[in-house]
């Protein structure tokens, strides 16, 4: 198949997708495709999942607008299948390639999913089809990694027997369909006519721009974006550390700076979580290993944001000692498990980090997340005999909390907040001793 029937093919629709990891951005993609017309397969290794999707069930909980519609709207016209197995891919004339790129705790980039993903296509893969990977990956790993196992795997050559492509998604848990539908994308093609193809395949389902450019660009972008924005909370976290000991309350300080023309600084907090930030400034720094350059700013953004728990865990030490109790054998309740307020994903929670802090100062946590399996109980009888309190998600419910009622179930009134979930003054008239980062 040549780009040009590819071309035909997409704009009449009969272009056969398949997506391969069915995440929080691989089914939206698989979904968006499907509704806009197109037959696609999803390959996913989870087995439940596929149940699911089969049925027309979203699994991703938490808050995410359109998703579940979407879902059992192409989940009856029989335009979405889910699979575990590749050999469906077989007839797919353009595969996207959504998994996971987590990098190791020496932050070093694990590319096992997206491996084993290239080498399982590479044996199925159609003659002229369009591969286009949107997991987030460092600088020059389309060209290292994603480029040789594709040529060595189908012994074809890029351009002539396979076309790829890299395309960053730019998804946000709870704004997924919206994002996909209205936020820019770089479109990075192994030619520019790729770039082209590839362009007219997501106007099918986005109304946003989609700047058209190389691989490595798209590389760069996509990780620079992210490693922008964990130095401005890094920024934010550190101007909240300084508030606390020269007596400032860093959100206040934080709206003033921000009437000042060309400046944002970002919200200071427990910490930094998710499957992007604290990842993508790794990827980035990866991407320049081995070169003359040595990197200070980024890897130390990093530092201060994933030093946020622990500065949590001294403060409810602090409160805790202040009213004469002890951490080891103190319960403390932990509101909020998920990296981000309305979202069901824990994936590398500040909460978690703050859990094993309790844990090894011999604490007992009491976790409560509206929106996460397993810690979903009623707050106020988790409250029961905690000898501290600990918001560390914004998630919505909290903002309604009733503290004069929570404070007649908790053994000691101590509330530390890592989000400025509640009113201080409010607080304090309900008899909690109230804490909250970023305020002396
Ligand atoms: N956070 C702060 N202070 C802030 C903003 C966030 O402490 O000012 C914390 C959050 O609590 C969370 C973590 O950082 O733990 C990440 O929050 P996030 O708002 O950046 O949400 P993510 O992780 O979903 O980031 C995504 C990214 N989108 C993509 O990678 C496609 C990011 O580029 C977006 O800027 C971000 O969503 C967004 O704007 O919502």
């Amino acid at each position: 198949m040549t780009l040009d029937e590819l071309r035909q093919k997409i704009s009449n629709r009969s272009a056969r997708l398949g997506v391969i990891g069915l995440g929080y951005v691989g089914l939206p993609v698989a979904a968006l495709f499907a509704d806009a017309g197109f037959n696609v397969v999803g390959v996913e290794i989870q087995e439940a999942r596929v149940e699911k999707i089969n049925h027309g069930e979203s699994p991703i909980e938490g808050e995410e607008p359109n998703l579940a519609e979407l879902l059992e709207a192409v989940s009856g016209s029989k335009r979405l299948r889910a699979t575990t197995q590749y050999s469906n891919l077989r007839d797919r004339d353009v595969i996207l390639i959504d998994v996971e790129t987590p990098v190791d705790e020496t932050h070093t980039p694990r590319y096992t999913a997206l491996r084993s993903a290239l080498s399982s296509l590479a044996k199925v893969l159609k003659e002229g089809a369009l591969v286009i990977v949107e997991s987030t990956i460092a600088p020059g790993t389309m060209q290292k990694v994603v480029l040789p196992l594709l040529e060595q795997g189908t012994g074809r050559q890029v351009n002539q027997g396979f076309y790829l492509g890299n395309c960053p998604e730019r998804v946000m848990p709870g704004k997924l369909i919206r994002n996909l539908r209205m936020v820019s994308r770089v479109v990075g093609g192994g030619t520019p006519e790729t770039a082209e193809v590839m362009a007219q395949l997501y106007r099918c389902v986005m109304q946003a721009d989609l700047d058209l450019t190389d691989w490595i660009t798209a590389e760069l972008v996509k990780t620079v974006e992210n490693a922008y924005r964990d130095v401005q909370i890094a920024f934010a976290n550190e101007v909240a550390l300084i508030c606390e000991v020269v007596g400032g309350d860093a959100w206040k300080v934080r709206e003033l700076v921000n009437k000042t023309p060309y400046r944002n600084m970002h919200l200071p907090g427990a910490g930094v979580g998710g499957h992007c930030i604290p990842k993508d400034p790794w990827l980035l720094a990866y991407g320049v290993q081995g070169e003359q350059v040595s990197l200070r700013l980024i890897p130390a953004a990093r530092s201060i944001n994933d030093g946020m728990p622990g500065h949590m865990l001294e403060l409810v030490c602090r409160a805790v000692s202040r009213a004469g109790g002890e951490m080891r054998g103190a319960r403390i309740l932990v509101l909020g498990y998920a990296y981000l307020e309305n979202s069901d994903d824990t994936r590398n929670s500040p909460s978690q980090v703050l859990v094993q802090g309790l844990q090894e100062l011999g604490a007992q946590s009491v976790i409560h997340d509206p929106f996460v399996g397993g810690f979903q109980g009623d707050v106020f009888a988790l409250a029961k005999d905690c000898d501290a309190v600990v918001a560390m998600v914004r998630h919505h419910v909290y903002l309604q909390l009733d503290l004069v009622a929570l404070k007649t179930a908790v053994r000691r009134p101590i509330l530390v907040d890592g989000r400025r979930v509640f009113n201080a003054e409010e607080a304090r008239l309900a008899g909690w001793d109230y804490s909250c980062v970023g305020v002396a």
